[in-house]
């Protein structure tokens, strides 16, 4: 299958993030990205290409115009006070508070945001929608007929919703591309989130639409982050009842219970019938990731992408999270090529 892949993912470099309390060394670095596109050269995945300008209209599609406009002049309103460094938010309006956009820029970034752990960086907004057509160019391919592609997306997007970011993630580019492929005529699309962490940003997006099956195999929201989001109750809502699935697993989930919750996904996905599924593929499930409690190990990835495959569907895969860098490659192209039948 073919990659898509943009430089420009480089230009989103948090020095720092809050972690644990702590301003500590990013997780989320560009050294992932490149690990994963070296593993894509060296298996001989098939071409490397780059993505095409597919401008905002697309992304306007699923997140809000006041959102967007906000992110793509955030780092010049904060270097605008005088800070050359990060910008953090640090205030929310929960429980009681209003939810009314402020003016002064760190209340925007309360405003428009879900943690304190997702930098925002001189190149953000330029990384963030080179990703989102990463995802649409990979998308295009998969409409026009490929049976897969690989949209090697970095920011991650699946914690983003409609009008916030979080979770190292801006632009929810495989909300994104799965709307592109609705838009184009699609039916029915399934996106199937097999990140560590619940693909809050996607649920939310779809939660009340027939159109859009949404599963998530995710650490328990009483354990894990995002904690907010990603219970098994949640199936949808109005249009969208039972177009929503959640599995989440304690802490210490080994394959066996994660690849029942894989199996039974399927089972909802293939009785759904979609035209296509746009996988959000995270590795952060992998035994040895620095912030995820979860044990699969490198071989498991490739019984993921065979079981995937056996949907049958045009499948598009969009990378998402995944932090044990030095294995980043081998786990996620595992999945791609397990899907290609190169076990
Ligand atoms: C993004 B993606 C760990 C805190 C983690 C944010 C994690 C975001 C993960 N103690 N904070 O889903 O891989
Ligand atoms: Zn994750």
């Amino acid at each position: 299958m073919k990659t898509v892949y943009s430089e420009k993912h480089k230009l989103h470099h948090a020095k720092l993030e809050l972690i644990n309390g702590q301003m500590q060394p990013a997780v989320e670095m560009p050294s992932r990205a490149e690990t994963v596109l070296d593993r894509v050269k060296a298996v001989d995945l098939g071409l490397v290409v780059e993505p095409t300008a597919h401008g905002l209209d697309p992304v306007l599609k699923v997140h809000d115009a006041g959102y967007v406009d906000f992110l793509s002049k955030a780092w010049d309103m904060w270097t605008a006070e005088g800070r050359d460094y990060e910008a953090l938010p640090l205030v929310w309006a929960v429980r009681g508070l209003r939810q009314i956009e402020p003016d002064y820029i760190d209340g925007k970034l309360s405003y428009y945001s879900f943690d304190a752990g997702t930098p925002i960086t001189s190149g953000t907004w330029q990384a963030a929608t080179a990703a989102a057509d990463v995802a649409l160019t990979a998308a295009d391919m998969v409409r026009d007929g490929a049976r897969s592609a690989f949209a090697l997306c970095r920011p991650p997007g699946h914690h983003a919703a409609a009008d916030f970011y979080g979770g190292y993630c801006f632009l929810n580019n495989a909300a994104i591309a799965a709307q592109s492929f609705i838009d184009s005529g699609a039916a029915r699309v399934a996106i199937l989130d097999v990140d560590y962490h619940h693909g809050n940003g996607t649920q939310a997006i779809f939660y009340d639409r027939p159109d859009v099956f949404f599963a998530s195999i995710h650490g328990h929201p009483k354990q894990e982050y995002p904690f907010f989001l990603g219970y098994e109750d949640e199936t949808g809502a109005g249009k969208g009842e039972g177009c929503n699935a959640n599995y989440p697993l304690v802490w210490g989930s080994g394959f066996d219970a994660w690849s029942a919750a894989l199996d039974d996904a399927c089972k909802k996905i293939a009785a759904y019938g979609p035209d296509m599924v746009v996988v959000s593929l995270g590795v952060d499930t992998f035994e040895k990731d620095p912030i995820s409690q979860f044990k699969l190990k490198s071989p498991d990835y490739l019984k993921i992408g065979e079981t995937i495959a056996k949907l049958g569907k045009p499948t598009l895969f969009v990378m998402e999270g995944g932090y044990a860098v030095a294995e980043i490659g081998v786990n996620a192209v595992n999945v791609l090529l397990g899907f290609e039948g190169r076990s």
